[in-house]
């Protein structure tokens, strides 16, 4: 008895792997952006297993990149230093003060707990921030909220030569601005559209705490034109933190990305089940 269920198991994981074998194909050489929000990272298991995928992507030929988030972590070390910090537009208000902590906690202990978790994996990963080989250089996005900055330059070479030496880039979104000494604050989302948008990314994946961009009645969209995705906005179906995302994506799109996939970080093996079975996962948008 024992032994059926086990050759049951055994036959169905033979089958998976066959089943992938086209969207392997379909991936093998592309460029792929994984946004890994401080809300999607989980414990120290939930983080094995996003960086096993994220191995096994680099393994059948893809090029993946994650730019990571860790606004919860921020918000931690801020709280423990005794640091008021407020969020206007789903982006935090950064002073000189905070954005030192925002360099600490991205470039330090969440960027290094990633590469160390994907080494583990058996993968190569090199951490950097905005800030290397000046990869996005920004500038204040708003008078309002200090030091968050909006990126207007992109050198995204740096991220090329990593790819093309085997290497897994791991981006903090922390930045330089045009003026000499300058620490910005750009938000996780923000960084990984203008990442991919420069890279022409044939996808960029948002892992989040949501199963999706959800229609009126509460389904998650599974496919989306970026016509639709900007009625719903206008008509208030998207709202709150979901409008900085659909916008990246839009913007990402508009870029050249050649589609932005929204989807729940949280589900075991989320980006492997978007980009290597027919089901998907999230919701896709695309022109
Ligand atoms: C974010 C950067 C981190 C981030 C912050 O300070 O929280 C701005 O808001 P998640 O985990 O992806 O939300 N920056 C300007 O985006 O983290």
């Amino acid at each position: 008895m024992r032994k059926q269920n086990m050759n049951r198991d055994f036959m169905a994981t033979a089958r998976t792997l066959s089943e992938a074998l086209p969207y392997m194909q379909r991936y093998s050489g592309a460029v792929v952006v994984v946004k890994f929000g401080g809300n999607a990272m989980g414990d120290d298991e939930a983080m094995a297993e996003f960086a096993s995928d994220i191995v096994l992507m680099k393994q059948v030929g893809i090029h993946p990149v994650v730019v990571h988030g860790g606004g919860p972590m921020i918000n931690d070390l801020l709280n423990k230093l005794g640091i008021e910090s407020n969020f206007v537009r789903g982006k935090r208000v950064t002073t000189r003060e905070t954005v030192e902590v925002v360099e600490m906690v991205l470039s330090g202990l969440v960027n290094k707990r990633i590469v160390q978790a994907i080494n583990d994996a058996g993968g190569r990963a090199v951490g950097i921030s905005g800030k290397d080989d000046d990869l996005m250089v920004c500038e204040a996005d708003d008078p309002e909220l200090g030091f968050v900055g909006r990126p207007v330059e992109m050198n995204v070479q740096i991220i090329r030569d990593l790819y093309n030496a085997g290497l897994i880039p791991v981006i903090a979104p922390v930045a330089t601005g045009m003026a000499d000494n300058e620490t910005f604050n750009v938000n996780g989302d923000t960084a990984a559209g203008a990442i991919a948008g420069a890279l022409k990314a044939d996808r960029l994946l948002l892992l989040t705490d949501v199963s999706g961009v959800k229609d009126a009645s509460g389904e998650v969209v599974t496919s989306m034109h970026p016509d639709q995705v900007k009625a719903m906005i206008a008509d208030g179906t998207i709202a709150g933190g979901m409008i900085p995302k659909t916008e990246t994506a839009l913007k990402a799109v508009e870029e050249g990305v050649r589609a932005v996939v929204i989807l729940d970080g949280r589900v075991p093996n989320a980006t492997l089940l978007e980009l290597f079975t027919e089901h998907g996962a999230g919701s896709l948008i695309r022109t």
